[in-house]
This record gives structure tokens, sequence and C-alpha cells, in this order.
């Protein structure tokens, strides 16, 4: 047996710091009923919220310099599963996991669908990866995989693609995310053109194995693995491939897949515009596709996102269900404990953009009160809706303190005895 946390444990650790949450709740009840806003309808909210967790989120990263593996890290999807179990356990918005093939490519397909059904887990969707070998594979993906020039690599992504499909379709997973890293690292490498024409090409070949109650996302990101150009570089590319692809190929925006300082909620409000509005890969960045924690270089950006998602839902276009991942590489943290603060960071900016005052907002926009439509946001981003997440957790079973309780259960330590160490781990390298 593996093990995991007692819930009693947490109902224990709960009650040590409940009296203190509550009379922090009802003061914070107070002074949001003073602005028309009703804190059981936020917690409710907040219950309602979720964020999928990635499957290599919860091995420890690295950069392409190093990686520093840390104690009891998952060696198997098996693992994986356990450690996002107890993720979600702890926080209650984290049902969904997003795997990665090859990586987490099993041949039973059924005891992992019944190992994350146990542990209350679902797998939202799932990604291929042909931006990197895998062992035994007949073709090389060093000039392309999608956009490669020679047939049978294509043939090869493409079919890989389709496996991921299949995989998802046995585990219960509804969408395929698909990134590549191809483009070029020279000035005349490749015809611009061509690259496309074949990604189009390929993704129609994949769409068309797609089946009917799916959707796919096409994930752009500007530079890296290739350094001069890339062939979905923005969602510019995004959404013109999206819309020829077809109406069940949607885009996903990856907060740290931008140019520095480019205004991702206007993206956001763009795409929703067009139906196209797929999902999001949550991480926060400084220089570039740095997957830190949400939240933690610019937290404001994640509310102005998150405000721009409240105006998408309250017009909805084609419907609105975009699919929420984190999508984080935790190179010096333990990456439960991340993973742990980035849930309650993506879900606080979540609530703190139902607490906008929408009537303001537009009522200053359309009197082109500029300081005022400005301060509609700013009151509601200044408001510390800690108390409202962890009455919402409480309530679920999860923990009042997620990073508290997980400390203190010492699920580190014993993970650390039952798994060997790993040699290359589960995390990015
Ligand atoms: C670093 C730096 C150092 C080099 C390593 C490999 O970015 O440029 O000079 O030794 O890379
Ligand atoms: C990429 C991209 C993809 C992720 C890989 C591991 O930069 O963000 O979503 O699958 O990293
Ligand atoms: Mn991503
Ligand atoms: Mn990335």
């Amino acid at each position: 047996m593996t093990y995991r946390i007692d819930p009693q444990f947490i109902a224990e650790q709960n009650t040590r710091a409940h009296q203190q949450l509550q009379s922090d709740y009802e003061a914070l009840a107070g002074v949001l009923s003073r602005r028309g806003c009703d804190i059981e309808t936020l917690t409710r909210q907040a219950q309602a919220f979720a964020v999928a967790l990635p499957s290599w989120g919860v091995g420890t990263g690295g950069t392409r310099f190093a990686r520093f593996p840390g104690h009891g890290e998952p060696r198997n999807v098996f693992d994986k599963i356990d450690d996002c179990g107890t993720i979600h356990q702890l926080t209650r918005v984290t049902p969904g996991v997003s795997l990665h093939f090859p990586w987490d490519r099993t041949t039973d397909a059924r005891a992992l669908r019944e190992a994350a059904t146990r542990l209350g887990l679902h797998f939202d969707a799932v990604n291929s990866n042909t931006f990197q070998d895998a062992a035994g594979q007949a073709h090389s993906y060093k000039f392309g995989s999608l956009t490669a020039l020679d047939p049978e690599v294509r043939a090869q992504a493409v079919a890989h693609n389709i496996d991921c499909i299949e995989l998802g379709h046995a585990l219960g997973s509804k969408g395929l995310t698909v990134w590549i890293g191809d483009g070029a690292n020279f000035p005349g490498q490749s015809n611009l053109r061509g690259a496309l024409e074949r990604y189009l090409e390929s993704m129609r070949a994949i769409y068309a194995a797609l089946p009917s109650d799916w959707l796919v996302f096409i994930e752009h990101k500007m530079f890296e693995p290739a350094f001069y150009s890339t062939v979905i570089s923005d969602w510019g590319s995004s959404i013109l491939a999206a819309q020829t692809i077809g109406e069940r190929c949607k885009c996903l925006v990856d907060l740290g897949h931008h140019a520095p300082n480019v205004n991702i909620e206007q993206i956001v409000a763009r795409l929703h515009r067009f139906g196209k509005l797929g999902g999001f890969h949550f991480n926060d960045s400084k220089y570039g596709d740095d997957d830190l924690d949400s939240g933690s270089i610019n937290p404001h950006q994640l509310f102005l996102v998150f405000n721009e998602l409240a105006e998408a839902e309250a017009n909805p276009r084609d419907g609105f269900n975009p699919s929420y991942m984190i999508d984080q590489s935790h190179n010096v943290t333990d990456p439960i404990e991340s993973m742990l603060s980035s849930a309650e960071a993506i879900t606080a900016c979540f609530a703190k953009a139902s607490l906008v005052d929408r009537a303001a907002l537009h009522g200053a926009q359309e009197a082109n009160d500029t300081m005022m439509a400005f301060q509609a946001l700013r009151r509601a981003y200044n408001v510390d809706v800690a108390p409202i997440l962890a009455m919402a957790r409480v309530e679920a079973g999860g923990a009042l303190d997620v990073l508290a309780a997980y400390r203190a259960s010492g699920y580190r330590a014993r993970k650390a005895q039952e798994r060997k160490a790993v040699g290359l781990g589960a995390g990015i390298v």
C-alpha cells in the first residue's frame, strides 16, 4: 500500500485554525455585502472552479544545463497520479490530470483509469510529444515533425498524435493538445510558407481521426527550441490554422509563450470573439517560457486574464468552456508544494475577477471615465480572497492551509522511503 494522507488528519489540522478562519470569513462577508456581493455565492463559485494538473509537473524539472532531482519523486505515471491525488485531496480544485505521451505511456489504460477514479481524478486533454525522439522510433524529429520535409517523418508524427487520441479515449479524455517545436534556427533554413502548408496538411489528418465529442487544441509558442522561427509562433498563426482545420480545433494559450509585454488578456478577448478560445496553460515568466509558478511574477496579469474570461462567460459565443491547465516546471521547489500554491493563486484570480462590479466597469467604460473603469478592477484586485478559498476547501473536505497540512503530513518523506531515486526523473529537462 502506498501512503496517503488520512482525511482525519486533514480534519484535525483544519480544526486548529478554524475559529480564526470563521472570524476572517465573517469580516470579509461584511465588507463584501456593503458592495452588494454575497460571500456564500462566491464560495460556491470557488468550489465549482477547476484547473487540471500536468503529469510532468509533479517531477522536478530542469533547465538545459542541469536537473537537481528531489527525494521521493514519482517513478512512473501511477506515482504521478498518486501525487496529483494528494494535491487534489488538499486543494479540491484540481480533479483533472493532463497526461503527456510517450512520457506517460502505459500498457494498462484500464488500471490507470481505475487508479485515477479511486483518487477522485479524471483525465483532461492529453498531450502529444514530437519535440524529441522516443526510444526506438523509426525516424528522427531533428528537422521537424508535423512540418518535416520527409513524408515518412510527417506520417510518423501524425500516427503518434492519433495514437495519443486512442490512448486518451481509453482513459476518458476529451481533448488533444498539440504543441510542436518545429521551426528553424537559421534564416533560410526553412521555407516559411512550405512549413506552414505541411503543418495544415498534417493537422487535417489528425483532425480526421478526432472523435466527434473531442476538441484538438493548437498551442503556439514564440521560440525554443527553434530560435529563429517557429511554425506556430503566435496567436495569429494559431487562430488562422484553427479556422482552416475545423470547428473542433481551438487555440490554447500558454501564458509563457508570448513575446515580452504582449497583452495576453487582449488575445483572450480576440480568440473568444471568434469562438476559438480552447484553453490555457497557466504559469508565469519573467524572461521567456520560464515555466515559473502561476502568479509568482505578475499576479495582476493573471487577474486581468480572468477578468477577460469573466467577460467572455457573460457573453458566451459558440459555447464557453475553456480548459484550464497548469503547465509549470518546478526546478527548486517541491513540485507538490508549487502546485498547491499555484492552484490557490489561480483560484484567487478567478475569485477576484468574479468580484468586479461589472455594471460599474461597463458604465465607466461607456462614459469614457478611465479612472473609474480602472478603479472597478482595482477594487476587486485588492480584496484578499484567502478566507473564501480556505472556506471553500474546508467545506469540500480539503485543507484550510494547503501547504501547512502537506508539510505536517510528512508525505514527501514517506514517498522518499517508498520510491527509489529516479535517474532521469519525471520532470522536463
Ligand atoms: C553558460 C555560460 C558559460 C558556459 C555554459 C555552458 O550559459 O555562457 O560561459 O560555460 O553556458
Ligand atoms: C512546451 C509547451 C507544452 C509542454 C512542453 C513540455 O514549452 O508548454 O505545453 O507540453 O513544453
Ligand atoms: Mn504549455
Ligand atoms: Mn511552455
